[in-house]
């Protein structure tokens, strides 16, 4: 399988806890990468080890799945440049996304309907919701799930690392998700993303469009375990167009450019 220099591998995986139904099953951890052949097998070795840890013995099951793809169809991405505020409070915070997203083009309406949707989780969804930019209507139909991106990674790692660095971050965390929003933002009918962390310990949020990572610090207090993601789409977006491509088109997002 590994041979091939025509393709890459997208080797995904995750961990959850057993039960004896869909309700009962819970998904602890996942990660995802998109490599060449003979970068595989330690590919497998590093998420294995991170998903272990970041589980502590909690993991019942791990899945491991490994899709070839054709270098062909994979399209190469450019990242998002990374602008980072720090504010006083969760609500002067939320104040400078829903200015942001305003200044994004979507509607004060739609951008206040995106905080309060992540507000008022009661538990966090796998996925994001995608909403109308102007009516701030929820347009897709996954409900608790919501809509997933997969198959994503950075072109080359010590550059993306390193161009991370420079903007000063850093982090598994900022790395996955400047690839998620990189991705998202290359969508056709994209307009901007609304983002925080479902991790206790993170407080550290983001919203994007189709150029800027603008990173927004604290998007919720401390110890709250609940995140979530907004895409706020343009009217009459081709919704099956943009599931598609968030779920299943390979893409390699390149290092930020200086
Ligand atoms: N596709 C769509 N939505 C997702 C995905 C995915 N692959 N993974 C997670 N989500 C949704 C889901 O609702 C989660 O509850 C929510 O996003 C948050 O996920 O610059 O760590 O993995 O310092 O907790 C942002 C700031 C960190 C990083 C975001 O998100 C920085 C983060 P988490
Ligand atoms: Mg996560």
């Amino acid at each position: 399988m590994g041979e091939n220099t025509h393709y890459l591998f997208s080797v995904r995986m995750r961990a959850a806890t057993n039960g004896s139904n869909e309700n009962e099953r819970q998904h602890l951890s996942g990660c995802e990468r998109l490599v060449s052949g003979d970068q595989m097998v330690t590919v497998v070795q590093n998420l294995l080890q991170r998903i272990l840890t970041h589980t502590r013995g909690k993991a019942d099951t791990i899945n491991i799945q490994i899709d070839k793809m054709d270098k062909a169809t994979i399209h190469l991405i450019p990242a998002l440049k990374i602008e980072s505020l720090e504010f006083a409070t969760v609500k002067q915070a939320h104040g400078s996304a829903i200015a942001s997203l305003v200044e994004f083009g979507v509607s004060k309406t739609a951008a206040r309907k995106g905080v309060e949707l992540i507000k008022n989780l009661s538990a966090s969804m796998r996925g994001g919701m995608v909403l109308d930019a102007i009516t701030g209507e929820r347009i897709d139909s996954f409900g608790v799930r919501g809509v997933r991106l997969s198959h994503m990674d950075c072109e080359n790692e010590s550059a993306f690392l390193s161009s991370l660095a420079e903007s000063g971050v850093g982090g598994e965390k900022v790395r996955e998700a400047m690839i998620l929003a990189s991705k998202a933002a290359f969508a056709k009918d994209y307009m901007a993303e609304l983002c925080w962390s479902d991790d206790p310990h993170y407080v550290t949020g983001y919203v994007a469009s189709k150029e800027i990572y603008r990173r927004l610090s604290p998007m919720k207090l401390k110890e709250d375990n609940i995140g979530g993601r907004v895409f706020f789409v343009k009217p009459n977006a081709d919704l099956d167009d943009l599931i598609d491509f968030f779920e299943h088109q390979p893409v390699l997002v390149k290092a930020l450019r200086k």
